[in-house]
C-alpha cells in the first residue's frame, strides 16, 4: 500500500502547480484597449485560429476616458491601444507606448504615406487603423429644418431640446464649439475660448447626455430619445443601418478630421503577437473586410482595391474635398492653452 507523507504532496502539487502553464496562458492573450464595435469579431475569430490564441478587448468610452484608463495603470495591462493621431504625442511623453519595429509589420507597405505621417510621433509609434470625421447624426424624421450648421447642435431648437447628445471628451466638445462660433478648433485664445464655454454651459440644460450613446439595437438614436447628437461618421453609418431616417452631416462651418492608430503597449507582454496582428490586420483583404463591417475609409491602400464601388463613392466614408477644406485635425495646444481647456471642460462635465 502506498503511503505518501504530506511533505511529498506538497512538493507534487507545487510543482503541478508551477506546470500548468499560467505563464504559457498569458502569452497566448493579445489585450487590446479599443473603442467597442471597432472591430470585425469575424476578423479576430479568424485571427486567434490561425496563431492559437485569445484576444481579448478592453474598451473605453471617449478619448478622455481612454486617457484616465491609461493614467490609472501607468499604461500598463495593453499589449496594444488604439488610440486618436490627438493624443499620439502625450502617450508617447508618458511612455505607456514604445516606438515601433516596422520590419516586423511588412504589410505597412500597403499603408498611405499621408495617413503614416499625418501628425508628429506617427511615423515612430503607430500604424494607421482608419481615419474619417466628427460631425452631426440626427433624425431627418424629427426635426424641422435639416441639419446643416453646428450652431443647430449646439444652440437646439425646441424640438431638440433635452433630446441632444454630445462626446465626453474635451477636444471635441470645445473643439466643434469654437467651429460653430466660427473660429478654429485649435484656437488658444482665451476670448474665444470663453465665449466656447459660454455656450457650451448655455447648451448644457438642453442635452440628454454626455456619454456615448450605443451603436446596436439598444440606441436611443432609435427610439428617438435622442434626435441629434455629436458623432464620428462611420458609427453614424452603422446607426444609419438600423433606421432609415438617420443621417450624417460634416457641418458647413469644417468638422475635425482625424486618424485613428494602433500603438504598442511600452509594457506589452505580448509584443510578437501584437507584431503579428499588426501585420495580419493590414493584410489587403482583412483590413478591406475590416473597413466594410466599421465603415470607416481605411488608410490601406491595397485594402481599397478591394472595396465595392458603393463604399468607395459613400461620401459619409469619403467627404469630397471642399467638406474637408474647413475641417481640421486638432492640434497640440500649449500648456497654457490646454489648462484653460480642461477647466473649461471640467466646467461643462461637473
Ligand atoms: C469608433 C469611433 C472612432 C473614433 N467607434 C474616432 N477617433
Amino acid at each position: 500500500m502506498f503511503r505518501f507523507s504530506f511533505h511529498f504532496l506538497v512538493v507534487v502539487s507545487i510543482a503541478l502547480l508551477s506546470y500548468i502553464p499560467s505563464a504559457s496562458a498569458a502569452e497566448r492573450q493579445l489585450i487590446i484597449l479599443n473603442w467597442s464595435d471597432y472591430m470585425d469579431p469575424a476578423l479576430i475569430e479568424k485571427f486567434e485560429q490561425r496563431y492559437g490564441v485569445k484576444v481579448r478587448e478592453v474598451y473605453y468610452s471617449s478619448d478622455d476616458n481612454r486617457t484616465e484608463v491609461l493614467q490609472e495603470s501607468n499604461g500598463e495591462g495593453y499589449d496594444l491601444i488604439l488610440t486618436s493621431d490627438s493624443d499620439l504625442y502625450l502617450y508617447a511623453k508618458h511612455q505607456w507606448i514604445t516606438e515601433l519595429d516596422y520590419s516586423q509589420i511588412p504589410n505597412i507597405k500597403h499603408i498611405s504615406p499621408r495617413w503614416r505621417e499625418a501628425t508628429e510621433a506617427a511615423g515612430q509609434y503607430a500604424v494607421p487603423f482608419f481615419w474619417g470625421t466628427t460631425g452631426i447624426i440626427y433624425r431627418s424624421d424629427l426635426v424641422k429644418t435639416p441639419i446643416t450648421s453646428w450652431q443647430q447642435l449646439f444652440q437646439p431648437a425646441p424640438e431638440l431640446q433635452g433630446k441632444v447628445a454630445m462626446i465626453k471628451s474635451s477636444k471635441d466638445l470645445i473643439g466643434m464649439g469654437l467651429k460653430a462660433l466660427g473660429y478654429s478648433a485649435n484656437s488658444a485664445d482665451r476670448d474665444q475660448l470663453k465665449q466656447v464655454e459660454t455656450l457650451l454651459l448655455e447648451q448644457k440644460p438642453y442635452v440628454a447626455t454626455y456619454n456615448s450613446i450605443n451603436l446596436d439595437e439598444s440606441s436611443t438614436m432609435l427610439s428617438g430619445d435622442i434626435v441629434a447628437a455629436l458623432m464620428y461618421n462611420g458609427d453614424a453609418l452603422m446607426l444609419a443601418e438600423l433606421n432609415e431616417h438617420i443621417r450624417y452631416v460634416l457641418p458647413q462651418e469644417g468638422g475635425n478630421i482625424w486618424v485613428d492608430y494602433f500603438t504598442l503597449g511600452s509594457k506589452a507582454k505580448n509584443v510578437e503577437l501584437a507584431y503579428a496582428f499588426l501585420n495580419f490586420m493590414n493584410e489587403p483583404e482583412n483590413a478591406a473586410q475590416m473597413a466594410e463591417y466599421v465603415y470607416y475609409a481605411s488608410p490601406n491602400v491595397a485594402a481599397e482595391a478591394l472595396l465595392s464601388p458603393d463604399f468607395l463613392t459613400n461620401p459619409v466614408i469619403y467627404p469630397d474635398q471642399s467638406q474637408l477644406k474647413s475641417s481640421e485635425f486638432y492640434q497640440r495646444q500649449s500648456p497654457r492653452a490646454q489648462r484653460l481647456r480642461n477647466s473649461i471642460s471640467a466646467n461643462v462635465l461637473r
